[in-house]
């Protein structure tokens, strides 16, 4: 048998053009494409993607690459193997982001340190789940590395007790419970929003949003566990700390208010699993809260505590990021306290094929997209335009039927159009939710300050190839 050099998941990284030649892997094997990228049935933009890394979430989303002879085909690129597990970053005391997890170089990055970062946006739409290796990423702060056996999870009991668990305990004392729930931040789409004034924040394009099936134990049984009752009289929140915290010793941390923790209708989870595997470093590993319907920033990845109080979680996070502000205030006139906390999110929908800019072929075009609504309410309807809104047709939707008022997955959803050699048109999606809200046709009066809850009407040119 041939005997093939090593290479280190960093130096495959670094061949991602066909400039740089063209590498990916496969399992341990390494292999360069470039030879491949034009041959290729689905198109050279689609192996790009995953140029420099690991081809398997992307074959996730397209079932053709399971037959034995892509495998085949692929073999005959074969120039190397992976080096046996490279050892993990030394911890750096110049450098707090140095033990950072390793990550799929096809996505697309908002900021390095701390990590940001989403899947390509012709992807995001072609599977219901999104892969964990391509789910958008949202950290704060350094990834803080956990020993399993280690983590103990801090429940604060209502007489002043305090409850701690293992991870083990936490998966055998509570049922495990599997909820399918879109997370998306209050930033996505921020990058529209500055085209109108600048904002403050990351450049979210349309992929600060995922799907997948979160399994781990009920918030409510875990807290039903601790002593706490049913219901509490008054105002009251649960309150998460993460095990990320900034250089002056604050953790990341928010709160939800007492009741929807406490309902077994809204599906709140102190999860272990994502897709069926452990939970990525990246998405909270070993445990994170999951708040379906609610935007990401609740969703406490690396829980260390849980508490009970009669204000929200004091943290920054809560108190003075994630509001919604008029667009008549300004970095002299805010004043955090006016606004409340952003919990539930409103419905939003984007375009995700085709891509603003692209050249379309003429005959029939496919736009695809994503549609979803917080607290639960299930997308009844997305309307598309091709001429800029002046007249709509009705998309097809496809996902999961879910139980009345506990839609917590986006819908996905597609129409196929004729469309005429040689012309400009303007592709717009806007979806309508179970209580029959809508989203606003421009970004001028939702304009705020801090690029949030960015839902207008997406507009996507394109052009028709003559
Ligand atoms: C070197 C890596 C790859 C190889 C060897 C490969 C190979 C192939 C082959 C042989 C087909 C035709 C399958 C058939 O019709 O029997 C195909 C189709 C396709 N591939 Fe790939 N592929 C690669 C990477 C990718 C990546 C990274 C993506 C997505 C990001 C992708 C997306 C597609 C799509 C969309 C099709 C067309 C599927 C259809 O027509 O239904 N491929 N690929
Ligand atoms: N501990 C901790 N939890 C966190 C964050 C963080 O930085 N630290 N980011 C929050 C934000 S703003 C979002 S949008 C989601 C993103 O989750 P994801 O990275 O798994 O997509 O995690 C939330 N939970
Ligand atoms: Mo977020």
């Amino acid at each position: 048998a041939p005997s093939y050099p090593e290479y280190t998941r960093e130096e495959v990284g670094r061949h991602r053009s066909p400039e740089e030649r063209v590498w990916v892997t496969h399992g341990t094997d390494v292999f360069d494409v470039t030879d491949f990228v034009e041959l290729h049935p689905g198109g050279p933009d689609k192996i790009l993607l995953a140029a420099g890394g690991a081809l398997e979430p992307f074959w996730a989303l397209y079932a053709v690459h399971g037959e034995p002879h892509v495998l085949e085909l692929l073999q005959q690129y074969k120039v190397g193997e992976l080096s046996p597990d490279e050892a993990p970053a030394a911890p750096d005391a110049q450098d707090p982001f140095a033990g950072d997890p390793p990550r799929h170089p096809g996505l697309r990055v908002n900021s390095q340190k701390p990590f940001n970062a989403e899947p390509p946006a012709e992807l995001l739409a072609e599977r219901f789940l999104t892969p964990n290796e391509l789910f958008f990423t949202r950290n704060h702060l350094p990834v803080p590395a956990v020993e399993p056996s280690s983590y103990r999870l801090r429940v604060d009991g209502p007489g002043g007790g305090t409850l701690s668990l293992s991870l083990a305990e936490l998966r055998s004392r509570f049922p495990k419970h599997e909820v399918t729930a879109t997370l998306q931040c209050a930033g996505n789409r921020r990058s529209e929003m500055s085209r109108v004034r600048p904002v403050k924040g990351l450049p979210w394009d349309i992929g600060a949003i995922s799907t997948a099936r979160w399994g781990g134990a009920r918030l409510r049984d875990v807290l039903l566990h601790a002593g706490f009752p049913e219901e509490l009289q008054g105002e009251w929140h649960v309150c998460f700390e993460g095990l990320d915290a900034d250089p002056g010793g604050a953790p990341y941390g928010a709160s939800i208010p007492y009741g929807r923790a406490l309902s077994p209708a809204a599906d709140v989870l102190l999860a272990y699993e994502m897709n069926g595997t452990e939970l990525p470093r990246d998405h909270g590993f070993p445990v994170r809260v999951v708040v379906p319907g609610v935007v990401g920033a609740r969703s406490v990845k690396w829980l260390r505590r849980v508490a009970v109080s009669p204000d929200e979680s004091p943290s920054h996070w809560q108190q003075n990021d994630n509001k919604g502000f008029s667009p008549c205030v300004d970095w002299d006139t805010v004043d955090y306290r006016t606004a409340p906390a952003i919990q539930e999110l409103p419905v939003q929908s984007a375009v995700t094929q085709p891509r603003p800019g692209a050249a379309v072929p003429p005959g029939e075009l496919t736009v695809k997209g994503y549609a979803w609504s917080g607290g639960g309410r299930e997308v009844v309807r997305v309307d598309v335009s091709l001429d800029g809104g002046r007249t709509w047709k009705v998309a097809r939707l496809m996902g999961d039927k879910a139980p009345p008022g506990r839609a917590w997955a986006w819908a996905l959803w597609e129409l196929t159009v004729p469309v005429e050699a040689g012309t400009e048109l303007e592709i717009v999606c806007k979806a309508v939710d179970s209580s029959y809200n809508v989203q606003p046709d421009s970004v001028a009066p939702i304009w705020n300050l801090m690029g949030m809850l960015s839902t207008a009407w997406h507009r996507v040119r394109v052009s028709v190839q003559d």
